[in-house]
């Protein structure tokens, strides 16, 4: 019995495996139910009381180093990623984690392909701007509440330096240094002086877009508008326009989208009205076309702008708008199917 110990404890000094499978077969023909250690404790039975001690230490000692070497080279295994690899060379890679388009992406995407298909580019523009092309240029009076520190991030004031409220001063741009047919559309970050809530936030992104020819009428406008409003929302949607005011276009309307959801008929998302309020809209302000250099008697045009967190929100049924500044990946990973 001693030799077969002391053997057995050899093969197990010596023993080093070329993979994880080498390593459960040495320990299963080891420690295994009918394994080599499994079978000297059994002989160990048979052994005369005197020497039982003597023999014992051996076995235990014998056990202990198999299960010892075991454990070694698992560790040692664990660690070195190549080894297995080596084993089998066509096994498949692994897999890097692939992130998600972030849902404010998503419908920006979306929104930027529909109007591309009906013929507009997409123009950018700085996010510090000055007075001009936010306010001034855009008809907006010298009293207007929008120029006021309570509600506009200054950084310099005399001459003004501000963090654009809109992404017309984009548009403006465009006009400045373009002569119609003018169509584009101006995806972008805006700045207003707003306390955070569930529903405002004082960093957020708008899609606005315009369009100037000769002869560009209101007609135009619906028809676009209602085109886009049943490609995001599905052939089903209808639009309607309630009159409103801003400076920059006039006349000026609030579009509404049937409420997708119910299908018109009222429920909690659309508070019972079956209608959803996703943009505004008008004709520019001749005042707009002159202040940019376009002869407002020869074109005309209409603009429209939206808030993108806010048809994410419509078209994702998410009820908070900090979920999108928070980058909670719990949030996130819900967009990772969305292409
Ligand atoms: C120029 C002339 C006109 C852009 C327009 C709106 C109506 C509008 C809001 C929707 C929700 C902003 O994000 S929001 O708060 N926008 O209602 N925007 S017409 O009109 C322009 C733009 C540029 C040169």
């Amino acid at each position: 019995m001693i030799n077969k110990i002391e053997s057995l404890l050899k093969e197990t000094k010596e023993f080093s495996p070329k993979n994880p499978t080498e390593i459960e077969e040495f320990r299963i023909k080891m420690l295994g139910k009918k394994g080599a250690v499994t079978e000297i404790f059994e002989e160990f039975k048979t052994i005369p009381g005197e020497k039982k001690k003597e023999f014992g230490q051996k076995i235990n000692a014998l056990k202990n180093a198999v299960q010892q070497k075991i454990e070694e080279i698992k560790n040692s295994l664990t660690a070195s990623y190549d080894y297995e690899k080596m084993d089998d060379p066509s096994r498949p890679g692994n897999n890097a984690p692939i992130g998600s388009r972030h849902p404010i992406s998503l419908v920006k995407n979306e929104i930027i392909e529909i109007f591309t298909r009906l013929g507009y580019t997409v123009a950018d523009g700085p996010e510090i701007e000055d007075d001009w092309h936010v306010f001034s240029a855009l008809n907006f009076p010298p009293e207007h509440p929008a120029r006021d520190m309570q509600d506009t991030f200054f950084i310099e004031k005399d001459p003004d330096v501000l963090l654009r409220t809109h992404t017309s001063s984009i548009q403006v741009r465009v006009m400045e240094t373009q002569q119609p047919p003018i169509r584009v559309i101006c995806p972008g970050r805006v700045f207003r002086n707003e306390a955070i809530s569930a529903r405002a936030h004082c960093i957020f992104h708008q899609v606005e877009g315009l369009y100037i020819d000769e002869n560009v009428t209101f007609a135009d406008l619906k028809q676009s508008i209602l085109y886009f409003a049943k490609d995001l929302f599905g052939e089903d949607a209808t639009i309607r326009l309630r009159p409103s005011y801003f400076p920059f276009t006039e006349p000026s309307a609030e579009v509404d989208v049937s409420c997708n959801l119910c299908g018109g008929k009222g429920c909690a998302v659309c508070k019972g009205s079956g209608w959803l309020e996703i943009m505004g809209c008008g004709m520019v302000d001749p005042n707009v076309l002159e202040s940019c250099g376009i002869d407002s008697n020869k074109y005309s045009g209409f603009a429209f702008g939206m808030g993108i967190e806010r048809i994410s929100m419509l078209k994702y049924g998410v009820r908070d708008l900090r979920l999108y500044f928070e980058n909670d990946l719990r949030f996130l990973r819900q967009f990772d199917s969305v292409i």
